[in-house]
């Protein structure tokens, strides 16, 4: 297991490289060039500054997440080449810096989302970010966007770019009537285009799951179970088609059993990378990101880690969005008390593995 901590840049992250150096076990970050729009090139001269920076902290950088995949690609447009040949370039540019894995997402038009960033979690007067399907059936998507927005300390979150947000109802229209089976195959497209590349540079591409885990606003989805990433799995064979393994995201379905995905996948070489978080139930379809614990939430967390631990023990993992506690503020989900004591419950219990 090789512990690190997302870091999304100086000018876009409330915690320090010194910080997470800190950390005791901690040993590199997975990275993120905040200011990159979907599409664009990451150039060198850009990669070096940040990987440099890093290196110069102490810490590793061989993780990069949401290089996001512009939506022209997952809308099957024609203009998807010239995105496909940009990312091939990303991913060259990437590697020539050490980059081992790429983690990006294939949902339609929204990253991960929430309906509160800042939920107040009445036993001990935290915070944590929260989400109840009921109240997003009352909002409208511009509604959303404005919450996730309000909520967001002035951060703008991974997927919710102001110039994705502008584009937000056009890109949604250009969605009616697109199939599941047709995001597949644009996605087939999108990995036929780029794993090449990525197995000339020794890069992994890492697929996070969808997240909340099934479909919202009738787009369609293809990565919240089993079924559908077998099916992602199997649209290219190349060893550099892996998952990002996040178990908040694929255990906020509750049909999803997350030990045994780890399994499956880390089984058949398909896991490069994990997020490790825990989750607190209100209710089908409602519930509250927990301390990593699982004590605080509902997974049982020594299932998750003695299944990596059994089938992938060498990926990357990070501790996932934590609480904001001890009066911390900063980008919801990322603050730095909650995930650093994340990272020391789940290298304590992996050590205890190891050992018993
Ligand atoms: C992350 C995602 O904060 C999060 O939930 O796990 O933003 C993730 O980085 C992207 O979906 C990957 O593209
Ligand atoms: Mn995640």
């Amino acid at each position: 297991m090789k512990m690190t901590f997302r870091w999304f840049g100086e000018n876009s992250d409330t915690v320090s490289l010194k910080q997470i150096r800190q950390i005791p076990g901690v040993s590199g970050i997975m990275g993120f060039l905040d200011y990159k729009a979907a599409g664009e090139v990451w150039e060198e001269s850009e990669i070096k500054r940040f990987v440099d920076q890093v290196h110069r902290a102490g810490l590793a950088c061989e993780v990069i997440e949401s290089v996001n995949v512009h939506e022209d690609i997952k809308l099957g447009l024609p203009t998807r080449d010239r995105y496909i040949a940009n990312y091939c370039e990303t991913i060259r540019n990437l590697a020539k810096y050490g980059i081992k894995v790429i983690i990006y997402n294939f949902m339609p038009v929204f990253d991960w989302l929430r309906t509160d960033l800042a939920h107040e979690i009445p036993e001990d007067g935290s915070n944590s970010m929260y989400y109840d399907e009921k109240e997003l059936a009352g909002l409208s998507v511009m509604d959303l966007v404005r919450s996730m927005e309000g909520g967001s300390n002035g951060f703008s979150l991974p997927g919710w770019e102001p110039e994705r947000v502008k584009e937000l109802e056009k890109t949604l229209s250009l969605y009616d009537g697109l199939t599941q089976e047709d995001l597949l195959t644009h996605f087939r497209y999108f990995l036929d285009g780029i794993l090449p590349t990525c197995e000339e540079c020794g890069v992994k591409m890492a697929c996070h799951p969808d997240d909340p885990c099934w479909p919202i606003f009738g787009l369609p989805r293809v990565g919240y179970n089993q079924y559908w990433f077998d099916r992602i799995m199997s649209l290219n064979s190349s060893p550099c088609n892996t998952i990002c393994l996040c178990t908040g995201s694929l255990g906020s379905n509750r049909e999803n059993d997350v030990p045994a995905m780890i399994r499956h996948f880390g089984e058949q070489n398909r896991i490069s990378c994990m997020h490790i978080r825990n989750i607190r139930f209100y209710g089908e379809r409602k519930f509250r990101e927990a301390a990593h614990n699982s004590c605080d939430g509902d997974f049982d967390m020594f299932a998750i880690v003695k299944a990596m631990h059994d089938v992938c023990p060498d990926v990357y993992v990070r501790p996932d969005h934590g609480r904001m506690i001890w009066g911390e503020t900063g980008r919801p989900g990322y603050g730095l008390y909650d995930r650093a004591l994340g990272t020391q419950y789940l290298m304590g219990m992996y050590e205890a593995i190891c050992r018993s």
